[in-house]
């Protein structure tokens, strides 16, 4: 009996490294990069690395997620990304269709927000827009969101697409963030600084 409980847990340690090795089996060389990115000014394309600039002090920003899987077809996926207390979570929908998706998850983690869905009968690959989400930017300094890709993050949580019998990590993902000039807030630098050209 008593070697019972090393046999079972080398049988769990032997089962999860078997459902490890299956999974990296299943990723193809080609599509170790599969993009992620986030789009904070709408042209569907990632956003200049110092991120987007707005003109108002208090805004609501819209970000859309996109993703391109090349040729890996996916019927399922989750995408979690976080998101200051500065740039408050205001609402989101789906853009992608043809499959079930779930509620926006703005309540399981702060600071986090997941999008999912299954059943994308017959797959999709390529590029998708995923969805698209409000965000209420209370600062005027640089806040931005980001994505959760790394499987040993500390969140316990990240992003993956997947099929019945496997999934895919994303390796790299490009987040957005939005900044404010603070000097268009009031004309008052401006207007003081033209007024003493002519004092
Ligand atoms: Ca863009």
């Amino acid at each position: 009996m008593t070697a019972r409980g090393p046999v079972a847990a080398t049988g769990r340690r032997t089962a999860a490294a078997a459902l490890a090795a299956l999974a990296l089996s299943l990723v193809p060389t080609g599509l170790a990069a599969l993009p992620l990115w986030a789009d904070g000014n709408g042209d569907g394309l990632p956003d200049p690395t110092d991120g987007v600039s707005l003109s108002e002090r208090s805004a609501l920003v819209t970000v859309d997620v996109w993703i391109d899987s090349q040729s890996f077809v996916w019927t399922n996926f989750q995408v979690w990304l976080e998101h200051p207390t500065a740039l408050g979570y205001e609402n989101g929908v789906y853009i992608v269709s043809g499959g079930n998706a779930f509620p926006v998850d703005d309540f399981t983690r702060s600071k986090l927000i997941g999008l999912g869905g299954f059943g994308y009968l017959g797959g999709r690959h390529g590029v998708t827009h995923l969805a698209r989400l409000a965000f209420h930017k209370i600062r005027a300094e640089r806040e931005g969101v980001s994505f959760l890709i790394d499987p040993s993050d500390s969140n316990d949580t990240f992003s993956t697409l997947g099929t019945p019998t496997g999934y895919f990590l994303f390796d790299r993902a490009i987040g957005t963030s939005w900044s404010t000039p603070g000097r268009l807030e009031t004309d008052e630098t401006p207007w003081r600084r033209i007024k003493g050209l002519y004092e």
